[in-house]
């Protein structure tokens, strides 16, 4: 009855995860020369700046996406004098038309006006832009290239009355003259801080798309982790027939899915279907529930000699339990090892299904 087939469980937990990230849309302004397109790289998985695709969206404003992160990014110039009432009239229009769309993923969601530190001003263009931005979203201030503050954050703060905050950035390192080094600084407070006023729907997309605040990702993961194992929990509530184990086979899928997904790890059919049949028995796509439950089950010292028996609602929680934070461990090691970036697939379930092994 309970009998299900890997290969649909897999493409269900494919749309529901990746319909539940959704995407997210930044605005990204600043003089040219002010540090977007590197803080975009720094923030941001895969390089986005520099090997996204650019479309233009207005004259001087171009939307930036990559497949497989859920991001676009509005990247505008045109604050020079000359180009900026046409700048300001433009974005006012492209924000509320994008508003109008009763999908809020298409909105754009929050924006960071750039400026420099070395510039030491704020001009009458950035003034007016985050008052006009404000107007529709949260603007947050970012001062770039960030060195020495000498007051200057107090004072864009105090120039920028509509901002809601304003964070001190530098994107990359930077040597000085007798060899000191200055580190990159300031991004993951910008992340923390765009997260605070990023829409609840549009959080995992943001935790997903960014690069530099692990942490983040690994406590809207255990999130995940802590609802499937209720849901585990709710369905061995009566315990469940060794035979009907399968019950639970579907929310953990789920489980893993979502969790893949606020990574930021490409989510696909393949990729899924190997995780979760190569740790359990290597045996395919096409095995059944029950194979699956009896594999899951063996992961959690003691519980296999239940099989022939019952489920309980503890076994089945622990079993959910174990299987997702093996799996954020897992992911959290690999991603601390390339910096941010997605590992491979292969390296994905290679590690996970040792991690597995290391813990019967
Ligand atoms: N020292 C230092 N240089 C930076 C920083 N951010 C950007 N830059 C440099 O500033 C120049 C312009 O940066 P870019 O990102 O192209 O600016 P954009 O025109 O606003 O996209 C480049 O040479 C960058 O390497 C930073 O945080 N510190
Ligand atoms: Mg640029």
């Amino acid at each position: 009855m309970h009998d299900i087939k890997l290969v649909n469980e897999v493409e269900q937990a494919l749309f529901d995860a990746l319909s539940k990230r959704g995407r997210v849309n930044i605005l990204i302004a600043g003089k040219t020369g002010v540090g977007k397109s590197t803080l975009i790289n720094a923030i941001f998985q895969g390089q986005l700046a520099t090997t996204g695709q650019g479309r233009p969206v207005t004259q001087n404003t171009r939307e930036i996406t990559k497949a497989d992160i859920p991001i676009s990014i509005f990247d505008t110039r045109g604050l020079e004098a000359a180009a900026f009432e046409e700048t300001l009239d433009a974005l006012e229009k492209l924000i509320t038309l994008r508003r109008k769309n009763p999908d809020p993923q298409h909105h754009i969601h929050v924006a960071w006006v750039c400026i420099a530190e070395d510039l030491r001003r704020v001009e009458e263009a950035e003034s007016r832009l985050v008052t006009m931005l404000a107007r529709y979203i949260p603007v947050i201030g970012v001062i770039t290239k960030a060195r020495a503050d000498q007051g200057f954050r107090a004072i864009v703060q105090e120039l920028l009355p509509d901002a809601r905050n304003v964070v001190r950035v530098r994107s990359i390192p930077e040597e000085l003259d007798d060899g000191y080094m200055l580190k990159p600084m300031g991004l993951q407070q910008l992340v923390d801080v765009t997260m605070e006023v990023v829409p609840e729907s549009q959080q995992n997309a943001f935790t997903a798309a960014q690069k530099v605040d692990m942490e983040l990702k690994k406590r809207r993961s255990h999130l995940v982790v802590g609802s499937a194992a209720t849901a585990s929990a709710a369905a061995g509530a009566t315990p469940i027939p060794f035979a009907d184990a399968a019950i639970i086979v579907p929310i953990q899928v789920g489980m893993l899915a979502q969790i893949t997904a606020i990574f930021g790890v490409p989510l696909t059919k393949g990729f899924l279907t190997t995780l979760i049949a190569s740790v359990i028995t290597g045996s395919g796509a096409t095995m059944a529930g029950r194979t699956i439950a009896a594999g899951l089950l063996k992961l959690v010292p003691g519980a296999g000699t239940a099989a022939g028996a019952t489920i309980s609602a503890t076994t089945a929680m622990a079993v959910t339990t174990a299987f997702g934070e093996t799996y954020i461990f897992t992911l959290s090691k690999l991603f601390d090892e390339t910096r941010g970036e997605p590992p491979s697939d292969e390296e994905i379930i290679k590690r996970f299904r040792d991690e597995l092994r290391g813990r019967q």
